[in-house]
């Protein structure tokens, strides 16, 4: 909870309102408010980020504490970070199911969220992101958790990385094309997925790792998740599972290889 002053621009020039989280509701209608006050590209600065956020993207702040319980403790988080980052309930959730590896390739760390729970599961995390800001903030969010010296931190491609790359299992979170995805009735991981299609990221991952872990849109078509296990030959054992936090289904997470449950 805050009673804070949150930072915006009105028409490029910087303003300030003072807002108090009683609940999310009533911090959601003031930022409604201001959508008279301040205009489509203005972006807010709320209490903890770095960044200041477009008011769209509010509602991801407001489960700050559901993404990383330990959010207070000097969590760093951009934009994109916010909207992308796995609540830690699912985080924690997806690193048990690949209890058995030694090595695991987060091949889109952003900020962190799954890295660090995988190295809270004393498993070795090579940790890869395009974009040299989220390396920043997710070694010092693995800082906060005390888990840095179970990660190392790459700045770079996955795909020109992968060749170099080696793991028991390959974690794979890319851009789904930010929360505009959902508009889309089902999720087409072969047209709508971002660097590459969802198909030959598949590919190249496996070239890494015999498992993968892919974290996909709750839309996601679900034929397209059991052809990729056909990539392979013989086919890959594999496991669907929807991920829920508090009863609300938040994503789908496919296991294929070794780490997927044999039932
Ligand atoms: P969401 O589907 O955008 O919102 O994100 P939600 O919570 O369903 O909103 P509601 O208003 O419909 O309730 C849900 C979760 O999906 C986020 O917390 C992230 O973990 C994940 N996620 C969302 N996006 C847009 C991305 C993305 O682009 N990449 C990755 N890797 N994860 C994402
Ligand atoms: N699972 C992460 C969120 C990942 S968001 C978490 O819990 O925090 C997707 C990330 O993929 C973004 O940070 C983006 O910078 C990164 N990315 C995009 N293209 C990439 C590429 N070609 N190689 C590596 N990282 C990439």
């Amino acid at each position: 909870m805050f009673n804070g002053v949150v930072k915006f621009k009105k028409d490029g020039i910087p303003s300030k309102r003072v807002l108090q989280e009683r609940d999310a509701n009533r911090l959601l209608a003031e930022v409604h408010l201001m959508e008279g006050f301040c205009s489509e590209s203005d972006k807010i600065l709320l209490p903890g980020m770095a960044d200041a956020i477009h008011r769209d993207v509010v509602k991801y702040w407001l489960r700050r504490y559901s993404l990383f319980s330990r959010f207070d403790e000097g969590i760093k988080i951009d934009e994109e970070g916010l909207f992308s980052v796995t609540p830690e309930e699912i985080a924690k959730h997806q690193a048990a199911h690949c209890h058995g590896a030694c090595t695991v390739i987060d091949a889109f760390t952003g900020v962190g969220g799954n890295a660090i729970q995988f190295a809270c599961m004393n498993l070795h995390v090579i940790a890869i992101d395009i974009d040299p800001k989220k390396i920043e903030y997710a070694r010092h969010n693995a800082e906060v958790y005390g888990v840095a010296d179970r990660i190392d931190f790459i700045v770079g491609d996955f795909f020109q990385l992968a060749p170099t790359l080696k793991g028991d299992v390959v974690f794979l979170s890319p851009p789904w094309g930010g929360p505009e995805y959902i508009r889309a009735e089902k999720y087409d991981i072969e047209t709508m997925l971002r660097p590459a299609s969802g198909f030959s990221l598949f590919k190249v991952a496996l070239t890494v790792a015999p498992s993968v872990a892919y974290f996909l849109p709750r839309t996601v078509d679900l034929d397209q998740l059991s052809q990729l296990s056909w990539v392979s030959s013989p086919p890959l054992p594999y496991e669907i599972e929807r991920n829920y936090v508090r009863d609300e289904v938040k994503a789908v997470t496919a296991y294929y290889g070794k780490i997927a449950s044999q039932k």
